[in-house]
């Protein structure tokens, strides 16, 4: 589909699952207003030049190359087996998880080289492949489509290979994590064939959700401070260019604000109080330019 010269983009976004909810949290936070329920197939922003079109997300890697959406957001583990010719835009830092080999637990392992031989099951196929060429062990991959957690088991398998995340659904099965075989987290993807003013839209996009995940990793801190410390103080808190320092009515002190970031906050707090800071306030930002 030839989509050069629109001035609108088309964003494949998955039906239902664990990527659909921070998807469409990560739109809303960047302003786009939704004209009607996410029943439906697709759905046309009322304030941006953006149609979401509600996919399957094995679909949205080929859909989004071929040019049926501009660009999509889906799991970096299911865009890597697809083998879809896009590119990567942006990491966007949710649907974390990885891919592991696991074998059941008590099973003599040491090191990747038990797998020669062995049967492993997986949904990801290709990805299973690469990893092993690139480790030099032959292994028979068992291609199955859904609840690859049962296959040991059941005497399918002597192995799988699926995605983990709080690693209880591993557990659950009496099975063992041995190898990682890739991270992975949502990433917008677009189609390399975009017009000027498709990727004109695509930057605007990019702006509001940079601006809306650094403020996620920020926060807004005011404290006071004796003014005999400001120097100390300063330095743990530069902030973004430097911090603010206003006087406070009481003589000898200052109220100083600035912006730390979330990583680093409970180390920052501690220092601040050890300088000497008292009354420190902590407050979320709802959007962050710099
Ligand atoms: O219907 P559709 O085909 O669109 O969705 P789907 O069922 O194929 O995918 P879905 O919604 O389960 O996952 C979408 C994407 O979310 C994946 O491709 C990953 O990129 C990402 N993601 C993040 C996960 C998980 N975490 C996850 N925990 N995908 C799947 N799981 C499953 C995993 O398969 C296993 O069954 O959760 C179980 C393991 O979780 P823990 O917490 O017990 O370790
Ligand atoms: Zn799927």
């Amino acid at each position: 589909m030839n989509t050069k010269g629109q001035k609108k983009i088309r964003i494949a976004v998955q039906k239902s699952g664990r990527l659909n909810e921070d998807s469409m949290r990560m739109l809303k936070e960047c302003g786009i207003e939704l004209s009607n329920g996410m029943n439906k197939l697709k759905s046309s922003a009322l304030n941006f030049p953006l149609e979401i079109l509600f996919l399957r997300d094995d679909d949205i890697p080929e859909y989004v190359a071929q040019g049926v959406a501009d660009i999509g957001i889906v799991g970096e583990n299911v865009l890597v087996e697809s083998k879809a010719s896009v590119n990567v835009i942006e990491r966007l830092g949710y649907g974390k998880c990885r891919l592991s080999i696991a074998i059941p637990k008590g099973r003599r392992y040491s090191g990747v080289k038990s797998l020669q031989g062995k049967r492993i099951a997986t949904t990801y196929t290709n990805v299973l492949q690469e990893f092993l060429r690139k480790q030099k062990v032959k292994a028979e991959i068992h291609e199955i489509s859904g609840s690859v957690e049962i296959a040991p088991g059941i005497g399918l398998a002597d192995a799988i290979c699926d995605i983990v995340s709080s690693g209880s659904t591993l557990f659950m099965n009496g099975l063992e994590e041995v190898e990682t075989v890739m991270k992975s987290e949502a990433v917008l993807i677009g189609n390399d064939n975009l017009s000027p003013g498709q990727t004109e839209i695509i930057e605007r996009l990019l702006f509001r959700i940079r601006a809306s995940r650094k403020a996620k990793q920020n926060k807004y801190v005011l404290l006071n401070a004796p003014n005999d410390q400001l120097k100390k103080i300063c330095k743990l808190i530069p902030g973004m260019r430097s911090p603010t320092i206003l006087p406070l009515v009481e003589p000898g002190w200052s109220s100083v604000h600035s912006v730390i970031e979330e990583e680093r906050f409970w180390e920052i707090i501690e220092k601040l109080r050890d300088a000497g800071a008292q009354g420190i306030l902590v407050v979320p930002i709802e959007k962050m330019v710099i």
